[in-house]
């Protein structure tokens, strides 16, 4: 049996919940298939802390995908990330109090990894079946870039390992009078069962236009 190692993280930023945990912990023990078989785990939102806590998750667990889930709240579709960059720049400080500013993430490590997902092959999937998915340039400079830089950093020699980052945006319940767009984390789920195959079987990622101009 294979394992596919799906996180998601703690609450921050003052909200109750946090969707990318209530998503993926949905899928704890799912069978994609006769040989694949997802285990979730939550992160803490704390930049430390979190990376320590994927190590040892992805030590232990040995899986052949990892795809770690964050909440961004304000986007509008599943943000599937191309790049992380090797710097922290937080704007609130995290759950332990702490607010790097200008750090690394890996002191000496490379400027930035790129994921070994076919991204723009399941964000394709997803706009096939109606659900508002995008290639983002983007995953900010908090803890979610940091757990994806620390991630790509620590799977850097193990390339049949696949690896990468989901921005999903806020829950219904977390937008009442804020304007914003959200998404039930219902549709998180089946969007993470109709997309983790194809990062499964696809080898080489679509060449079709996903970029933006701004
Ligand atoms: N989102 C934050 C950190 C935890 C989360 O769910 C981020 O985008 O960095």
């Amino acid at each position: 049996m294979h394992t596919i190692l799906l996180t998601g993280f703690e609450p921050f930023g003052g909200e109750q919940s946090n969707p990318s945990w209530l998503a993926v912990q949905q899928l704890d023990g799912y069978q994609l298939d006769d040989e694949v078989q997802i285990v979730s785990r939550q992160l803490s939102c704390v930049f430390e802390k979190s990376q320590q806590e994927l190590k040892t998750a992805i030590a232990e667990l040995k899986p052949v995908l990892v795809l770690a889930l964050g909440q961004a709240g304000g986007r509008t579709e599943l943000c599937f990330e191309k790049v992380a960059i090797n710097f922290i720049d937080a704007r609130i400080a995290d759950n332990a109090g702490q607010q790097p500013v200008g750090a690394p993430v890996v002191a000496e490590g490379p400027a930035a990894y790129f994921t070994t997902l076919p991204i723009k092959a399941m964000v394709n999937r997803l706009k096939q079946q109606g659900i508002p998915a995008a290639v983002s340039y983007t995953a900010g400079t908090y803890v979610c870039n940091t757990v994806f830089y620390a991630m790509m950093h620590q799977l850097k020699d193990k390339p049949k390992v696949r690896a990468g980052f989901l921005h999903i945006p806020y829950a219904p319940e977390q937008a009442i009078g804020k304007a914003v767009t959200s998404m039930p984390v219902d549709m998180v789920v089946r969007a993470l069962k109709l997309c983790l195959p194809v990062a499964l079987q696809s080898s080489e990622d679509l060449q079709i236009v996903a970029g933006t101009l701004d």
